[in-house]
């Protein structure tokens, strides 16, 4: 069994990009700058954009950090958005989601300009994506796949199992693993809250993606013997005696899955810092203007 270490791989990837973005500044080139949207004081945004912000500047990136009060109007954040699309400095930004009610999230992902959407949940970056084009693929799957193709798992002709079917996780990463190329060729069931016999689909899989955050909800007995595991879930729970008065669990339940596995991914510290990572691999991007020119 090996364990997927996400935050050795992510500070691996965070010193090549340092070392990329200091020789473009020595030669004169421009610094990659990423915006993070934080609206409202939800204490696990808070965390994940103190993580990407924090490693912007390790990376040698600039950052800003946009924070704006809960009771922000959509009119209100609909202008934020139109003043960094036209900001020329920003490469790249991101409205940290999930956004309070009263806001369409939709309305603000739309709004942004597909050249900077370096989340790439914009349809027209989700639509390039489904149809194998360059594009800014959606943080989290680029995460996974990159830990696939660094760790060597082949995918080819394998039976992928996503559970989940999620804008930004389970829909982007079942369409990845099913398209051509190194971390893809698989076949692909995408199971959900409504799937009848879910554990069925599960027990068949060769390579497990769980996101449908609910914490230790993929079980032994659901996994098949040598199955890949990606555990996509940070579920906090509750635990008085933890430091935080909480303790971060996957939607696998790792003790008695990891057993099983040829890999797998622990939480913390397996997707979560890939996810920041390819934020800042998107970023780079943009500045090159790889995707879509000058
Ligand atoms: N717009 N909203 C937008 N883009 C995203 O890509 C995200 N996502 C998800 C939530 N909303 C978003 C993130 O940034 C999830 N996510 C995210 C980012 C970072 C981490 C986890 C999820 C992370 O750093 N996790 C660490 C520690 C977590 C902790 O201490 O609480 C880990 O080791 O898993």
């Amino acid at each position: 069994m090996t364990i997927i270490d996400g935050k050795k791989l992510s500070e691996q990837i965070k010193t090549e990009l340092a070392r990329e973005v200091a020789a473009i500044r020595d030669s004169g080139g421009k610094v990659p700058h990423l915006a993070a949207v934080l609206v409202g004081e939800d204490p696990a945004s808070q965390v994940y954009v103190r993580n990407k912000v924090r490693s912007c500047e390790e990376a040698g990136f600039k950052s800003t950090l946009v924070r704006k009060d809960v009771g922000i109007t959509e009119v209100e954040l609909l202008e934020v958005v139109n003043h960094l699309n036209d900001d020329d400095d920003i490469d790249g930004f991101i409205v940290q989601l999930p956004l309070p009610k009263h806001i369409n999230e939709e309305h603000i992902t739309l709004a942004i300009d597909p050249k900077k959407d370096v989340d790439g949940f914009h349809p027209v970056n989700f639509g390039r994506m489904a149809l194998g084009l360059p594009t800014y693929l959606p943080a989290t799957p680029f995460g996974i796949v990159t830990m696939l193709e660094r760790y060597g798992v082949e995918t080819a002709g394998k039976h992928a199992v996503v559970i989940g079917r999620s804008n930004i996780v389970g829909t982007p990463m079942a369409i990845l693993l099913s398209r051509k190329g190194r971390v893809g060729d698989c076949t692909v069931t995408l199971v959900h809250s409504r799937t009848r016999n879910l554990p069925e689909f599960v027990r068949q899989a060769d390579i497990i993606v769980a996101a449908i955050g609910k914490p230790e909800f993929v079980t032994a007995d659901m996994v098949k013997e040598g199955a890949v595991v990606i555990d996509v879930g940070i579920n906090r729970v509750d635990d008085p005696a933890a430091p935080r008065g909480f303790r971060l669990v996957g939607d696998v339940a790792y003790g008695e899955v990891a057993p099983k596995c040829s890999f797998i991914t622990p939480v913390p510290g397996g997707v979560g810092p890939m996810t920041v990572m390819s934020l800042l691999m998107n970023t780079l991007k943009a500045s090159k203007k790889e995707i879509y020119g000058a």
